[in-house]
């Protein structure tokens, strides 16, 4: 048993007498109250899922296992020279809920460079898209096709029982996540190489192997490491988290759940606001003929995606009330590698418009920026300027959060998810009451 795997199982082991204490002797305590409002709209800020691999304060932003972002850069273990920690070090972090050492952080590493070989089949499938395909439909379906790789389903139907599911989910997932970044990069060569393949380099990291293969030199390794923690997980009520959970608790397979939850991630008020940012700011660039925009040309550009009735992709957020760290993060990268990137001039000068602007507009509760606002200009920086291909990135480091809560889910039991829906007749007669009382 891997390192990992036996730190994983001691954890478990501690953590299901907590859970189940809850369900046997708490269960009827009451968390939350569901309004009319939440019912049609969204479920926004209902209290309705758990999870402690990450918590997200409206306020201060993402935790991970207790962490901020910039505590977790700091304290993660990096490869030498970088910049950037391991992606493999976030991994073992968001599952066990400790910072590895150095050397657990190898043996993930080693764990994952073992698991990478892609199967045939996949770039067969990969190749028979359209190269019209968006890149995220490609990226779905490649990780559906690998369904049939799944040690879960294999165990599930030899009658494993339900307190080992969280084995051969550990498996399929460190197997999937390690795939990740080949079916990525092998995706950007056949849309946008000619199909010219770079073979993994068994040396590198997650991070700096994916940079390898899509042939961009230092410090595109710190990129995709910075990238890929800074997406990994947002709690379990976004979309795409709450998919992969969903789909999980049909005790559907890894590859059937991230697949999903890819699909969730791919739409523009989720996750393709990032190429959906850089579409807006290439129309900027063209507007203003490449020159730095004056502030009031800028606004006026803002106030007149508003009044066309778009919405400024990149800012709000359902949960978020502050500037993402996340956007922070990145932005304090592009201080020190882009300060003079044309791209990263626009966005800092969107960013000191936009919010006033939003708040003056009076319909989005959270003016300020959230992640998506600035990754794609970072890409767009080191010639990945095939924009359609951005929500990729972002759903390689959504899988590592994503895993590591399915893996809890299987551990601690959690059952199919099933609420309960009402109709309209229904809340119409309980408005009516409750006005009556
Ligand atoms: N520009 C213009 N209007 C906006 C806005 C924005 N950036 N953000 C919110 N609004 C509008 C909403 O469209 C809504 O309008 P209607 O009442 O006409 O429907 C109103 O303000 C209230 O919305 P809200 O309660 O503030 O926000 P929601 O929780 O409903 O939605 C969204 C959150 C992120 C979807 C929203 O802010 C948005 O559309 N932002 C732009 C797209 C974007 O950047 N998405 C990525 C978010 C981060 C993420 O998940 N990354 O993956």
């Amino acid at each position: 048993m891997s390192n990992l795997k036996q730190k994983l199982k001691e954890k478990i082991d501690l953590w299901r007498p907590r859970t189940a204490k809850l369900m046997k002797e708490h269960s009827d305590v009451v968390i939350d109250q569901v309004t009319i409002g939440q019912a049609i709209g969204g479920m926004r800020g209902l209290k309705s899922l758990v999870t402690d691999i990450s918590y997200l304060d409206p306020h201060e932003g993402i935790r991970y296992r207790g962490y901020t972002l910039p505590e977790v850069f700091e304290k993660l273990p990096k490869p030498e020279g970088s910049e950037m920690p391991y992606v493999e070090g976030a991994f073992y972090l968001l599952l066990t809920g400790e910072i590895p050492s150095e050397s657990e952080v190898a043996d993930v590493a080693d764990e994952f460079k073992k698991r990478r070989i892609l199967p045939r089949y996949v770039y067969e499938v990969i190749d028979a898209f359209p190269s019209i395909s968006h890149p995220m439909a490609i990226f779905s379906t490649a990780i559906l096709t690998m369904h049939r790789e799944s040690f879960f389903s294999k165990k599930y139907h030899a009658g494993i029982p339900k307190n080992d599911y969280w084995d051969p989910m550990y498996e399929d997932s460190c197997n999937l996540l390690a795939k990740l970044p080949e079916i990525a990069s092998y995706i950007y060569a056949k849309l946008y190489r000619d199909g010219k393949r770079i073979q993994s380099n068994p040396n590198l990291d997650m991070g700096g192997n994916f940079a390898h293969m899509m042939g961009i030199p230092a410090p595109y390794d710190d990129v995709a490491r910075m990238h890929f923690i800074i997406h990994a997980d947002h709690e379990s009520g976004n979309v795409s988290a709450h998919t992969g959970h969903l789909v999980a608790s049909t005790l559907s397979d890894i590859y059937l759940s991230i697949s999903a939850m890819i699909n969730g991630l791919a739409g523009p008020l989720h996750g393709l606001a990032n190429q959906e940012v850089l579409r807006w700011l290439q129309d900027l660039v063209h507007r203003m003929d490449g020159k730095v925009p004056t502030e009031s040309e800028i606004k006026q550009f803002v106030w007149d995606t508003l009044n066309s009735g778009q919405v400024i992709p990149g800012y709000g957020h359902a949960v978020l009330r502050k500037t993402d760290p996340r956007y922070a993060l990145q932005r304090e990268f592009c201080l020190t590698h882009l300060k003079d990137d044309l791209l990263f001039k626009y966005t800092d000068m969107l960013y000191k418009v936009v919010p006033d602007i939003l708040k003056e507009h009076g319909k989005a509760k959270n003016p300020w920026p959230n992640v998506d606002a600035q990754s794609g200009i970072i890409q767009w920086h080191y010639g990945v300027t095939e924009y359609d291909f951005y929500t990729i990135l972002f759903g390689v480091g959504r899988s590592i959060g994503i895993a590591a809560n399915l893996i809890w889910d299987r551990a601690l039991g959690y059952p199919l998810e099933r609420p309960k829906s009402v109709t309209t007749d229904m809340l119409e007669k309980i408005a009516m009451d409750s006005k009556m009382k």
